[in-house]
This record gives C-alpha cells, structure tokens and sequence, in this order.
C-alpha cells in the first residue's frame, strides 16, 4: 500500500516522479527568468545592461513648493546609497562612476545632492617608450630630450592612452637580459635590444619611439583601434610601412617569440638593425598611418633639413628645435581638425561678457600659430596641410547655443544658477521672493540646448543632452566644459596634447582680452557672436561675478537658503553645473594619479619642470 503523504495536516496527492521532475523544470526555469529580468535594475555592471535601465529611472518632479530643496521624495521607499569607489572626491566635487550616467538626476541613483554620476572612466591602455637616463649626458642635451619626452607623454595621454616610460631597470628584470649579454653586437642594436625587453618585461601593448606621435582626430580609426588595446588578432606583431621602428605593436607571447628567434638568429653579429634580424614572418606590416608622426633621421633629412642640420652640429639645441617643431605641428593639426573654429558658448549673451572671459582668452589662444622652426611646415604625416598663417587666424565666435559640427570646438563655461541670476538681472543680491516671483526656470540649459533640442522641451531631456556633450567620448574630444566660479585648469596643456601658446604679444593683437568690434574676426554662419559688453557693464558685471564665486566659495545661513532656494527652482542647470564640475575635477584626479605613479621611475624623466605659473596670472585684472 502506498503511504499517505500529508502536509500541514491534509492529505497530498501522490506525485508520481516524472511529474516532480518537470514540476522541477518548470520552476527552475521561472526562477532563472525572474532572475534575468530583475537583475539588471540591481546591478549596473557594464554596458549592455545600463542600456536597459538608462531612462527607466523615474524623473523626481520638480517641486511645487521652495521649502524643500531636497528634490528626495520622502515617500520613495528607503534604499542603501551605493558605494562609491575609492578617490572619487576632490574638493568639493563628489561623483560615482556608473553606467546610468546619462539619467537625467544623478541624485535619484546616488541619493546624495553633492554627488554626480560620471561615466566609468574609459582603460587607457599602455603605449611604452625607452629612455636610457642612465647615460653621461650633458645638461642641454638631457633638458631637450626632457622636453621630447614630455611631448610624448603629452600626445599620447590627451589621445586617451597612458604612456610610459621605461629605462634599463625593466630591461635587466627580463630574463633573457643575461643571454644577451653574453653576445657581442653593435652599440644600436644592443640599445634595439634592451628596449624590446624592457617591453617583453612589461607585457602586451605599444612600444612606441618617443619621436613617434599620435596626430589626428580622436575618432581615427587607427586610433581608436590603438585604444582598444587588443593587439594579438594577426598572431604576429604589428608594424608600419615606413615608420620603421618608430612604433610596433603585439601580445606578450608574440614578443617572446620574437625576441627568442632573434636572439637564435646566427648572422645576428653582423645584423644592423633588429627588423632585418627577425625572421621573415615575424611582423605584419600595415600600410595605413595617416595618424601617426614619426621624426626620425631620415624624415628629418627629408623634409625638414634644417632641423636635421642643427641635430648633427648641437645635439642639445637642434633636439630643442625638434620639440618646437613637433608641438607646433600638433597644435597645427589641432586647427586643422577644427576648421570652423571655436565656440565660446554665451547663452543668453546680454550680461554675459565678463563670465566667458576666461573662455574667450583661452579660445584666443589657441587660435594663434605657435612658434615654430619651421612656421609654414606640415606635419610628416599630413603633407598637404593648412598651416597656421597668423595674418588668418583660426576663427573664435560666441555663439549662444550649442551646435553638434563635428569641425567646431567648443567651449563652455557652466554657472551656478546664482551666479547665472545674478548675471542676468545684473543684481548684487538675490532673495528667495525674487527668485520665485521673478526668476524664470532652468534658463541657462534651456538657451544653450535651443538649437538642438527646440522649445517646449522639459529640462530632463535638456541635462541628457548637455550631459553627453560634456562626457561621451565625442564630446569630451570636441569640447572643453569649465565652471564659471573657479580659475581655468592649470593643466589644460594635458587635454589638448600640445602646450598652449600664452604669448599674445606676436600676433598683434590687442592685449585686452576681449578685442574690440574692428579685431574680431568676421562672424560665420554658425559661431556668430553675441552682443559684447560696454566698458561700463563690464565693471558691473566683474563685481557681480566676485560676489557670485565668493557666494559659491561660502555662506551664512541665511545665504544657504537661497542658494538652496536658488537649486531647487533650477533643478537642471544645478544638475549640469555640478556634473560638469565633478567631470572637470575627475580628470584631473586622474591624472595626477598617474604623474604620481610615474615619477619614481626612469629617473622622472619626460615630467614638466619649473613650470608654476598656470593659467592664473593671464586673468589677473
Ligand atoms: C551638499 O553640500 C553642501 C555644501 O556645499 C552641504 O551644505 C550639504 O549638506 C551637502 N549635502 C549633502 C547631502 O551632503
Ligand atoms: C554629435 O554628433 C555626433 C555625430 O555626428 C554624435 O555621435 C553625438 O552623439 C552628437 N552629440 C550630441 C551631444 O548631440
Ligand atoms: C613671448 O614672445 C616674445 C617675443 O615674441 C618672446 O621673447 C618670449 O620669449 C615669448 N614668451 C614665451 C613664454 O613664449
Ligand atoms: C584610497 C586612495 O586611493 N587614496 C589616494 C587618492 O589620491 C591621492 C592622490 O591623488 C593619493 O595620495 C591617495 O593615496
């Protein structure tokens, strides 16, 4: 007799197995689809997944009344704030990296007002290069190998790479190091060498001369595959017609290999150069470098003999001539790159002169010619350029809103909403009647997304827009976003990839910041500029603008009322003033996060020397 199963007291029907297993089954299979389906609102952890929960983050309503300046609803149900990834504050900026970054309100993910949502930090794969620090030099010619490096590290880093400089320590960490010593071959070949190993020691990647420089736009298809770092696909390693051993690219396993054979190779004593010492098939060669620069001897020789001529008599001085040669072109290709030239963004123009100051200067800047050996030179790999010519300088405007032209940069200075109030209506002090009765909302994000977005469009849909402006990888290679209360980077030379020439007196123009009418360069269809600020508004509008930073730097508590009065009622334009802040803050992070760890080795060579004057003293009044 079959036994009586019972549960909670009533009898259970027999089940017989084979029904137990597809109950089982059935289960099993809801279990993982109810898995599948929730999970990727709970952990946001790559790309594909923040795509399903990119706009599915309910929008907080703006609010009806001012008492509250939290944008929290106290009656969303309670959840844990994330945690946030170590370094990721800096002053005053706070942020947390996450795929969702492009929802509207970061504090809707963070819960926390202060911090904004960046996108991950894109991997910057290693691009190395050896330097023999090591060697009796004298002091001119190791300052101007100094200064190559550092326009090496510079290119490659503002191409979003992380260069790296190695020196014979990496080169003596390598086991095969005690082989070679025990062959005989000539001086270059054995430098060839230590170079290959310092690279094999370190693994997969670029080895890259430093005479070798990325120019092109940030789009370029060599380079963006450049920066996806996976180099193994040919299962050989890479190299490029004509560049000789200016650039090679491999896996590690690719590089031993190489390095073995040649190493095995039995004319290697009277070999000359390590790619004639490898066996045939040991490189592809790719014929396609338009972005990339390579000033070796014989491209020296070629087309810039004077260069070259200077090297062969001082090595010192023609190296530092080399370096002009080189930053200038990069700047070159810089304008050319951008051949519609620069917007300074001025939404809504009208008292906004004194604000986009340090903007416009910056944008004047880049617009000259840097100095050069060579002025009406191309680079190597762009023979037929256009050379900057300082009597046509590249074109600077102040448009009101933004325009997405791929040959236009841009460059935006986001204020606070106070600061931008106080602008505005030209007032020195703000209440909160003012504010509500007279203050219109979100005006800023509204005037600056015009263009592309229309009228009649809510601030969310506005802060995405100028959110991917700021931070996709477009954006961030067409355009520079800076706050208004703080002074301009010091370290803008690292973005750009050249240093910025801050020497206005040769070009003739007037030393004021922002010319007068007759200097300005003719207005284009698209950068046209606003309307420029009387000599008199201008005062006004500077002391406005010291209250403002002063405003934004501390406050009483009755100020804290306002400002957070001020927040709520421009909900968007606090959101894009604080993410832009955060994006600005965490480049820099970044960077001095890796000056840091590269100092201590190759000697520190390739760092920026006695250079402490920053942007500063340019916006002294
Ligand atoms: C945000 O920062 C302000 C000061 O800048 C501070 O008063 C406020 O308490 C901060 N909010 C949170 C939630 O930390
Ligand atoms: C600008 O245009 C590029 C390509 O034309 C596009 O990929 C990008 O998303 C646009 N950016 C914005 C902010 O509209
Ligand atoms: C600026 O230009 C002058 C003359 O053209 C030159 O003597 C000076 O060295 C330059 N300064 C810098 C910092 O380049
Ligand atoms: C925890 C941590 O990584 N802290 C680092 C943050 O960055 C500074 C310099 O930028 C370092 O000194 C800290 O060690």
């Amino acid at each position: 007799m079959p036994v009586q199963r019972t549960l909670f007291g009533r009898p259970v029907p027999a089940i017989s197995p084979r029904k137990i297993v597809v109950l089982l089954a059935t289960i099993s299979i809801f279990a993982v689809i109810t898995l599948v389906f929730t999970l990727p609102s709970s952990i946001p952890a790559g790309p594909s997944l923040g795509k399903f929960t990119d706009h599915k983050i309910s929008l907080p309503k703006l609010p009806k009344q001012l008492s509250t300046p939290s944008i929290l609803n106290p009656f969303r149900p309670a959840a844990h704030a994330p945690q946030y990834p170590q370094n990721s504050t800096s002053g005053e900026s706070k942020w947390y990296e996450n795929w969702n970054w492009l929802s509207p309100f970061s504090s809707s993910v963070t819960l926390d007002e202060n911090r904004s949502i960046l996108p991950p930090l894109s991997k910057r794969y290693p691009v190395y290069t050896y330097y023999d620090h090591t060697l009796d030099k004298d002091e001119e010619l190791k300052d101007a190998e100094n200064e190559l490096l550092l326009t090496w590290r510079r290119a490659w880093w503002a191409q979003g790479f992380k260069p790296i400089i190695l020196s014979p320590a990496e080169a003596m960490n390598n086991p095969l190091y005690a082989e070679l010593q025990q062959k005989e071959l000539e001086p270059p070949l054995k430098t060839e060498f230590f170079r290959w190993l310092a690279w094999e020691n370190m693994g997969s990647g670029i080895l890259c001369n430093y005479l070798t420089l990325p120019m092109g736009t940030y789009e370029d298809p060599l380079l963006s595959y450049l920066r996806r770092g996976q180099y193994g696909a040919t299962h050989q390693l890479t190299r490029f017609e004509k560049l000789g051993s200016g650039i090679f690219l491999g896996d590690k396993p690719q590089i031993t290999a190489a390095l073995k054979a040649i190493l095995a190779n039995k004319e290697l004593n009277s070999a000359k150069d390590f790619i004639s010492a490898a066996p045939e098939d040991t490189f592809f060669v790719d014929p396609h470098h338009e972005s990339l620069a390579y000033y070796d001897a014989q491209t020296l020789d070629d087309k810039y003999s004077k260069i070259a001529k200077s090297v062969g008599t001082a090595k010192g001085l023609g190296l530092s001539q080399l370096n002009k040669l080189m930053t200038s072109h990069l700047h070159s290709t810089w304008q050319n790159i951008f051949s519609s030239g620069i917007a300074v963004l001025k939404p809504q123009p009208a008292h906004m002169s004194a604000m986009v100051e340090p903007a416009w200067t910056l944008a004047q800047f880049l617009a000259q010619c840097a100095e050069s050996p060579l002025p009406a030179s191309c680079p190597p790999n762009l023979p037929r350029c256009k050379p900057c010519v300082s009597s046509t300088p590249m074109k600077v405007g102040t448009p009101p809103a933004y325009l997405n032209t791929s040959s236009l940069y841009t460059i935006g200075t986001v204020p606070h909403p106070f600061t931008f109030a106080a602008l505005t209506s030209l007032r020195e002090s703000i209440d909160v009647r003012w504010i509500r009765r007279e203050m219109e909302r979100d005006t800023w994000v509204s005037s600056l997304t015009k263009r592309t977005l229309g009228t009649g469009v809510s601030g969310a849909p506005r802060v995405i827009k100028f959110k991917e402006a700021v931070a996709s990888d477009y954006g961030k290679a067409h355009s520079l976003w800076i706050t208004a209360e703080k002074d301009i980077p010091h370290d803008l030379d690292w973005h750009f990839g050249f240093p910025i020439p801050k020497n206005t007196t040769d070009t003739g123009k007037s030393e004021t910041p922002v010319p007068g009418p007759e200097r300005r360069p003719q207005p284009v269809q698209d950068i046209q500029d606003g309307p420029v600020a009387t000599k008199d508004e201008k005062v006004k509008e500077t002391t406005i603008l010291k209250k403002a930073k002063e405003f934004i730097k501390s406050r009483t508590a009755p100020e804290e009322t306002i400002k957070g009065a001020i927040e709520a009622w421009n909900l968007a334009d606090t959101e894009a003033w604080r993410f832009a802040r955060a994006f600005l803050a965490r480049s820099r992070v970044e960077r001095l996060k890796w000056e840091d760890e590269e100092k201590k080795y190759a000697g520190g060579a390739g760092a920026e020397r006695g250079k402490s004057e920053g942007w500063g003293r340019w916006f002294d009044d």
